[in-house]
């Protein structure tokens, strides 16, 4: 394990997790490494919430702000919301327990780009960083550090924190060293330059973090696994949305709107996106490459068929299977992906310059094509904008897909006015469901929602949406946007009361 740590000043640092915990003080902001189950400390933050549980037993305040990535695990978000030990979280959870005390205003949150987090930190927006807590792979011989399953801002953080806690995780592959490339060439406004990135597998930066060796309290030995969600093989509704996607795609390559090879892919997390690469491995485009955020099971797959040619992203985020084969096929995926910090990996210029096809998932969209992907029923949070927004509305082609229903089809995931905005109507081009597709490019407002209604809206609620419609044209005060603004969230009365009539017959069973 020693040849992990091959810096002698910080292979004198090595503690315990419960040592190095002490060390963080009640009211830290405190930066973790960590993106959708990859790379987040796996010692550090248990530690640090035995000790917020036993300060609070003792009557004392303890809580600290946690900045990461995105997402982490049950092991980091999940601990410390149980712990009652958050103060505010940022940028992106999907926790089960951070969003109860989230949404019972117990714990702030707040719902930031992910491209935006570490330049809002450069630039002071959210006041010091007081330490880093990073897991990585290894400590190089002159002390720089080779980065694990996920980079997120982990540059950011290491630079900007006054102190940093390193978790060296053996389980993580060696031979991951390389494959990253750590862009240091971003500056404060007005000194901006361009970033050289041209195409998607260009590296542009070093395969290594900077760390200065005296900012180093702690050195953490592990051997844990990343968390690694297991995706149910796609059912039939998300094979039917994958179907819709594939073949506007092909419709848009015989158009001549898109090359036979297509555009660099980015696609968001879950059972539907990962429906979407499986499509994607038994249909017609060959040479395919992406330039995303988190690499999961289905783009594996389709870079070992030879269908993709090759990946970017800022994590690798893999079942177990995935992870095992990821681990032995190793020398492959070496070549054909690299791992990048979000603020490049979702960088505005960088998506519109490389025309990303751009495939997103949603909570509700409404009939002119304004996007939620974040709240239900407009005051709960689910899990935050994560990447969406930074790719949506600087993409080549915006796509929002979704199921036409919710809850066993008692909520319809079409509404006449979305309860929340994340998408506005600019910057969605696409949505589609297991029903059909509308293609919103070049149509005004009233269009969109007959093509929204029409394509999209499940049978069920298809009536409603179009009487309501029917009714906006005839009585709307302004008919550029037509709406009865009494009107648009009375749909949610209804669907409460099904919801509430399916919860309780199944709890009855
Ligand atoms: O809840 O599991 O409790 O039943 O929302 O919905 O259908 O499983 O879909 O996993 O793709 O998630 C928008 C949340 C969709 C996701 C969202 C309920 C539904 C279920 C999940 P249950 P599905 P998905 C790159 C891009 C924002 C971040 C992003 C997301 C749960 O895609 O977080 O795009 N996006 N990042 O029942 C009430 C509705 C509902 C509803 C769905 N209308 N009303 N509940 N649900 N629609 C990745 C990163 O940024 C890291």
């Amino acid at each position: 394990s020693e040849s992990r740590i091959r810096n002698a000043a910080l292979r004198s640092k090595i503690m315990s997790a419960d040592q190095a915990a002490a060390l963080i003080l009640d009211g830290a902001h405190v930066g973790m490494s960590g993106f959708t189950g990859a790379g987040y400390p796996k010692a550090v933050p248990a530690a640090l919430a035995a000790r917020m549980n036993a300060k609070h037993a003792a009557g004392e305040h303890f809580k600290i702000g946690v900045w990461t990535g995105a997402s982490t695990a049950p092991e980091l978000d999940g601990a410390l919301a149980k712990a009652d030990g958050i103060e505010l979280r940022m940028p992106y959870q999907s926790d089960p327990n951070c969003r109860k005390r989230i949404n019972a205003g117990e714990l702030d949150y707040i719902d930031i780009h992910l491209s935006h987090v570490a330049q809002y930190v450069w630039f002071g927006f959210f006041g010091k960083l007081d330490v880093a807590v990073v897991e990585v792979a290894g400590i190089r011989e002159d002390g720089r550090l080779i980065p694990s399953s996920s980079v997120g801002n982990n540059k950011t953080w290491l630079d900007q924190a006054d102190k940093i806690i390193l978790e060296v995780n053996r389980w993580q592959n060696p031979a991951l060293e390389g494959m990253h490339d750590i862009y240091y060439g971003t500056d404060l406004p007005p000194h901006r330059r361009p970033i050289p990135l041209i195409t998607a597998h260009d590296r542009i930066g070093q395969p290594y973090f900077f760390c200065d060796p005296d900012k180093v309290i702690a050195v953490i030995e592990t051997d844990a696994p990343d968390r690694n969600t297991a995706f149910s093989p796609p059912d039939l509704v998300s094979r039917a949305i994958a179907g819709n996607i594939l073949d506007f795609l092909e419709h848009e390559v015989k158009k001549g709107r898109l090359p036979p090879e297509l555009l660099p892919l980015q696609s968001g997390v879950g059972n539907v996106a990962n429906a979407v690469m499986d499509g994607l491995q038994h249909g017609p485009f060959e040479g395919l490459s992406s330039f995303t955020e988190v690499l999961q099971d289905g783009m594996l797959n389709l870079i070992k068929s030879g269908k993709m040619e090759f990946a970017s992203a800022t994590a690798l985020s893999l079942s177990p299977e995935a992870a095992e084969e990821f681990n032995r096929d190793v020398a492959l995926y070496r070549k054909k992906v690299i791992l990048r910090p979000q603020e490049i990996s979702n960088h505005p210029e960088l998506i519109r310059r490389l025309g990303v096809i751009a495939m997103n998932g949603l909570i509700e969209a409404d009939i002119y094509g304004n996007v939620n992907s974040t709240h239900i029923r407009g005051t709960s949070i689910m899990n935050g904008i994560g990447g969406s927004g930074d790719f949506a509305r600087n993409a080549y082609l915006s796509i929002f897909m979704t199921p036409s229903t919710a809850k066993n089809g008692a909520i319809s995931c079409i509404v006449p006015m979305v309860t929340h905005v994340d998408h506005t109507e600019h910057d969605v081009q696409v949505i589609v469901t297991e029903q059909g597709l509308a293609d919103l490019r070049g149509l005004p407002p009233r269009r969109r929602a007959q093509e929204i209604i029409a394509r999209c809206a499940h049978p069920d609620y298809r009536p409603a949406l179009e009487d309501y419609f029917a009714r906006a044209l005839r009585e709307s005060p302004g008919r550029h946007t037509p709406h009865l603004m009494n009107e648009a969230f009375s749909f949610l009365d209804a669907w409460k009361a099904a919801e509430t009539r399916i919860n309780s017959a199944r709890a009855a069973e």
